[in-house]
């Protein structure tokens, strides 16, 4: 009796554990608070997902579960089923992951499609390549320069420890004089209150989500690039889906890229305005301090154009093309 009652359960077990609709419980990694219009956005293509799906996912957002620089490796070994990266952070991986990170080359949110269209494909097969399925990118706001007292040029940041959030950033301020130390966005607020940095590059949303307004005075709205976050899918996960499930992600993952950067351009002008509201000097960069951003950013596009080789040179003659 005992005997048969065990065997139904272990088949009913089984039955349950091959069916194509089984729940099934994810977790997703991403580096940015709750407050963050990206992670607005990726709680909506959460939704989606679960709605049209019997996955479960649970956001591990802020870094949390993983740090920024661990969170694709932390998808490759399925830590996370789903992760959100800056994916200019993985640059030295590839000259590709960090092309929009150099200042100036694709500014605004026009050219900040082209150059994601453009790059796409290659981003795409560089992911695949090690496991990882591209879901959506999304641009964060223009890039600006935030500090304690008044600049003008460049010469005002001799010597100045700069926060850098990737190798570009560190490389501009390190063309620019400054002392490059990188810094998570979640720790922003420590660096600056422990004299770590007293200036940095980053959006308004980002400058909202660190309170800037507790440490610098000031915010020169460059809109020098717009660097993207990338959200991925670990390929094994991905591909034991059922179809209508793997169609069901990629529809919500289109829909997310799309209302991501209209967030974002919402949130561009949203979180400009806050950083006035709360005392910040918000302008446009002085007219020499941009002009020597934009001879960083030239210097930049001339190194990176040597370390990403032709296929480097094919994408930058695509994207100046009209
Ligand atoms: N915020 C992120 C990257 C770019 C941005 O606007 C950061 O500062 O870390």
């Amino acid at each position: 009796m005992m005997k048969s009652v065990t065997t139904m359960l272990a088949v009913a077990a089984l039955t349950a554990g091959t069916g194509a609709a089984a729940a099934q419980t994810w977790n997703m990694a991403t580096p940015y608070p709750d407050g963050n219009f990206h992670t607005q956005n990726i709680k909506m293509f959460i939704d989606d997902v679960e709605a049209a799906t019997d996955i479960d996912i649970t956001l591990h957002s802020n870094a949390s579960l993983l740090k920024m620089p661990e969170i694709k490796r932390g998808v490759q070994t399925q830590q996370a089923q789903l992760g959100e990266i800056l994916l200019s952070a993985y640059g030295n991986e590839d000259p590709l992951f960090r092309v929009d990170s150099i200042p100036f080359l694709a500014p605004g949110y026009v050219n900040g499609i082209r150059l994601w269209h453009l790059s796409k494909p290659v981003i795409e097969e560089k992911f695949m390549e090690q496991g990882l399925i591209p879901l959506f990118a999304v641009a964060w706001p223009g890039q600006g320069i935030y500090t304690d007292a008044p600049v003008e040029s460049a010469a005002d940041f001799e010597g100045v420890k700069f926060r850098a959030y990737n190798a570009a950033t560190a490389r501009m301020a390190e063309l620019m004089g400054a002392v490059p130390t990188t810094v998570q966005a979640a720790e922003i607020p420590q660096a600056f209150a422990t004299g770590i940095v007293s200036a940095m590059i980053t959006s308004a949303a980002t400058g909202v989500d660190s309170q800037s307004w507790d440490f610098a005075n000031n915010y020169y709205n460059a809109r020098a690039m717009n660097t993207k976050n990338l959200v991925f899918v670990n390929a094994d996960a991905f591909n034991a889906l059922s179809e209508e499930d793997q169609a069901a992600i990629m529809d919500a993952a289109a829909e997310a890229e799309i209302r991501g950067w209209l967030m974002s351009a919402e949130a561009e002008a949203a979180t400009t305005a806050r950083l006035a509201e709360e005392g910040m000097a918000v302008a446009d960069p002085p007219a020499a301090l941009l002009a020597d951003m934009q001879a960083v950013g030239a210097t930049m596009s001339e190194e990176w154009l040597a370390d990403a080789g032709d296929e480097g040179k094919a994408l930058l003659e695509a994207l100046n093309a009209n």
